[in-house]
C-alpha cells in the first residue's frame, strides 16, 4: 500500500511578509498542497496523510471548502488529519464545520483516536491539539492494539511546548510508521519508521534545503520511505568573502552572479565577511534588488595596518589606545584592539 505523508503546509501563511515575494509565496504554498493531491491521486496512493498544521491558524470557511473539493477529487485516497498546534481545534469540531467528502477522516479528539481501513489493511492513530501547548511527553509508551493489521502513528510535536519527543520515543516503535510534524525540516527519527516531514513550501529564511513530502510504501517486508522535494523555491545562504581591492560595483557583480548561478527564484541570505578597505562601507540598499534577497549581513572588518594607523593618528586616542591593546598578545587583545579600532575609526574620535 503506498502512502502520501505531508506536514506543516500552513495554509494562509504569508512568509517574508513586506517583502515584494510575500503574496506570490502565499498563493504557492496553495499551489503545492493541490500539486501534493493531485500526485497522491494520480500515483493511486491509498492513504493521505496531513501530520497537523495544515493551516497556519485557525481555518476559514472559505479555506475548508477548498481543501474539502481537493481531497473529494482523489475520491480513492483516505485522507487522514489530525490537527496540530497552529491549526488547533477550537469551537465548533472539524466534522460539524463542513460536508467532509466521504474519503476525509479527522482525527479531531484530545484523546488518542484509531481509524481502521480494513480494505486497505491498515488503522491510523492519532489526536488533535485543542490547544496552543501540550507540555505532556504524551507519544512515550504508546503502543498499537496489535498486529493484525498495519499500523500507522500520525504525531504533531516534539518541542518542549509540543508534546516532548526524544531519543528513545520512537526508538524500535511497534508502529510499521509514524507520521510526524511541528519540525519544519524534513527529518529522519527512525529510519523507514519514524519521520518528519517537513514544511511542504519553506516558511521562514531559517528553513533551509530542499522541501515536500515523504512518500511511502507498506509491505509484508516492512515499510520504506522517500523523500520526494517539491518546494517552488528555497532559501538559500550565500557567503561571500570581500578583499581590500572589492568595490560596490564590483560586490554587485559577484551578487548578481551567484545569484544567477544559483537560481533567480530562490530567496537568499547574503553574508559579507573578510577585510574591506579603509573607506569602503557597502551599501545594503543596493544588494537587496539584485534577487529575492531576504537579508544581509555585513560581517566585514576593516582592513587596517596597526604602523600605518599608528603614524597616521600620531597623538590621537586612536594612537594611545592601540599602543594600550598592542602591549598584551592574546586572541582576546586583539579581537579588542580590531573593534576599538573601527569604533573610534566610524565614530570620528581618532582625530588629534
Ligand atoms: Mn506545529
Amino acid at each position: 500500500m503506498k502512502f502520501f505523508h505531508i506536514a506543516d503546509v500552513h495554509l494562509g501563511a504569508e512568509p517574508d511578509k513586506g517583502y515584494g515575494w510575500s503574496a506570490d509565496r502565499s498563493r504557492e504554498i496553495w499551489e503545492s498542497f493541490r500539486y501534493a493531491v493531485q500526485q497522491a491521486g494520480r500515483e493511486h496512493a491509498g492513504l493521505f496523510l496531513v501530520a497537523g498544521d495544515l493551516f497556519h491558524r485557525q481555518p476559514l470557511a472559505g479555506e475548508l471548502k477548498e481543501v474539502n473539493a481537493l481531497f473529494a477529487s482523489i475520491p480513492d485516497t483516505k485522507v487522514v488529519l489530525i490537527a496540530g498546534n497552529h491549526d488547533y481545534i477550537k469551537g465548533k469540531p472539524m466534522k460539524e464545520r463542513i460536508q467532509w467528502a466521504p474519503n476525509v477522516f479527522w482525527l479531531e479528539n484530545e484523546e488518542m483516536e484509531v481509524v481502521e481501513f480494513a480494505d486497505l489493511g491498515v488503522r491510523v492513530y492519532g489526536f488533535s491539539y485543542h490547544s496552543r501547548e501540550i507540555r505532556e511527553p504524551r507519544y512515550e509508551q504508546l503502543r498499537p492494539k496489535d498486529n493484525v493489521c498495519k499500523n500507522i502513528l500520525l504525531a504533531h510535536g516534539g518541542d518542549e511546548k509540543h508534546v516532548p519527543i526524544s531519543r528513545d520515543t520512537f526508538l524500535g516503535t511497534k508502529f510499521d510508521y509514524v507520521a510526524l510534524g511541528h519540525i519544519h525540516k524534513p527529518q529522519i527519527l527512525e529510519k523507514d519508521r519514524a519521520v518528519y516531514a517537513g514544511s511542504l513550501e519553506p516558511l521562514d529564511k531559517n528553513e533551509t534545503g530542499p522541501h515536500g513530502y515523504m512518500k511511502g510504501e507498506l509491505t509484508s517486508q516492512g515499510t520504506s520511505i522517500t523523500f520526494v522535494p517539491c518546494a517552488r523555491r528555497e532559501y538559500k545562504r550565500i557567503k561571500i568573502q570581500v578583499k581590500e581591492q572589492t568595490t560596490q560595483f564590483s560586490l554587485e557583480d559577484t551578487l548578481e552572479k551567484a545569484i544567477q548561478e544559483r537560481g533567480v527564484q530562490h530567496l537568499y541570505c547574503v553574508t559579507l565577511e573578510g577585510n574591506r578597505a579603509f573607506g569602503t562601507e557597502f551599501l545594503p540598499d543596493r544588494l537587496y534588488p539584485l534577487g529575492n534577497v531576504r537579508e544581509i549581513q555585513d560581517n566585514t572588518r576593516l582592513a587596517y595596518s596597526v604602523d600605518t594607523l599608528k603614524e597616521k593618528y600620531k597623538g590621537s586616542i586612536l594612537e594611545t589606545y592601540i599602543r594600550l591593546l598592542e602591549e598584551e598578545d592574546t586572541e582576546e587583545w586583539k579581537k579588542a584592539l580590531g573593534y576599538g579600532v573601527e569604533a573610534l575609526l566610524e565614530s570620528g574620535e581618532e582625530m588629534p
